[in-house]
């Protein structure tokens, strides 16, 4: 799973200008007096946690200490983590379970701080399955029509259907880490990143987080044949879930935001793109009613939910390039690429 004995990602911090992030604006900190922190949320005119969530996005990841320890941790600004063991939280996945994750991280006192730059951030995803929806935005719908003649009707078809396309991607031990590369085929010679929100649902299918996704694709094996789409889409290196799981938010909230995505060759940008989640045509709710009919997930699972930025028919990528994804409620998911 994402990182283990690995070097540290590196960080990249293009997109946190581009998202004119507010690293010291005025927010609650875990550990600050309920006294404080009603006082401030009073003069804000919201609940406590209403305000600490408007005002700081909780986040939280996995990450590997400089002695090889697995922890939780709590996004503290743009630069530092708390640990978030002393509060006897040691796995998302248990966090997510208990239904109130973003009171119990609303709810802490003082916990030990680490620089980010000393640890390894791991992939978010301990043990759910993950499943992709595709064909949720118009853009994904009509350039798959383009690129196949033989399946346009079912791109057509299913962006209008009731039931959404909903395909299996990866077991979680596969799932790749930011900072670690994701692979295109060798067997390939058109393959693109697709930049994806994810949700964190837990066994109930609560939506109890999101996450930033990468769901790679060799087009011209998915345009030759739909029947291809299990080999087009999963393999090795070609999911990229992570680091940071927004907890607390809201689908209102959530479609808000904007998912960018930058290509980068050689030192210079080679593509770029953007979309906002409300160009989404399907409700994340919908989605997941279909994921769980007649399914059990006793962990819970892990959604992407589409792409809606899908470079030119005469882009592809190529070993070397680096991808960076961000989604502007979440933070920044960055690999290198290579051939695999
Ligand atoms: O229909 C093929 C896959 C669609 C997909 O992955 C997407 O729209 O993101
Ligand atoms: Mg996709």
């Amino acid at each position: 799973m994402g990182g283990l004995g690995r070097p540290p990602p590196e960080r990249d911090d293009l997109f946190h200008l581009h998202a004119g992030h507010h690293p010291h604006g005025v927010f609650l900190q875990p550990g600050e007096s309920p006294l404080a922190m009603e006082s401030l949320a009073r003069r804000q005119r919201l609940t406590a946690l209403g305000q600490a969530h408007t005002m700081r996005p909780v986040k939280i990841c996995r990450y590997l200490t400089a002695d090889n320890q697995v922890r939780i941790g709590l996004a503290k600004g743009e630069d530092a983590l708390l640990d978030l063991t002393p509060a006897g939280i040691e796995s998302i996945t248990a966090l997510l379970e208990s239904g109130d994750a973003a009171q119990r991280l609303s709810d802490l006192s003082k916990l030990p701080e680490t620089p980010l730059a000393d640890v390894t951030l791991l992939c978010p995803i301990e043990v759910q399955e993950v499943w992709a929806a595709g064909v949720t935005y118009l853009r994904s719908k009509d350039a798959r029509m383009e690129e196949s003649d033989f399946s346009a009707t079912a791109y057509d078809r299913v962006y209008n259907a009731p039931r959404p396309e909903i395909f299996f991607k990866s077991l979680p031990e596969k799932v790749v880490a930011c900072g670690e590369p994701v692979g295109i085929r060798t067997d390939a010679n058109w393959s693109v990143p697709e930049p994806e929100l994810v949700l964190m649902m837990n066994s109930r299918g609560e939506i109890a987080g999101y996450a930033v996704g990468n769901d790679m694709s060799s087009r011209d094996i998915e345009g030759e044949n739909l029947l291809y789409l299990p080999q087009a889409k999963v393999y090795h290196r070609s999911c990229a879930v992570g680091p940071w799981v927004r907890v607390g938010a809201t689908e209102e909230e959530a479609r808000e935001w904007e998912i960018k995505i930058q290509i980068e060759r050689s030192g210079g940008s080679v593509f770029d793109g953007s979309v906002g989640v409300n160009q989404i045509k399907r409700g994340f709710g919908e989605l997941r009613d279909f994921l769980f009919q007649s399914q059990l997930f006793p962990f819970g699972c892990v959604l992407l939910t589409g792409t809606g930025i899908v470079p030119g028919d005469d882009f592809t990528l190529e070993e070397g390039d680096t991808v960076r994804i961000h989604i502007s409620g979440i933070g920044c998911l960055n690999n290198p690429v290579v051939r695999v």
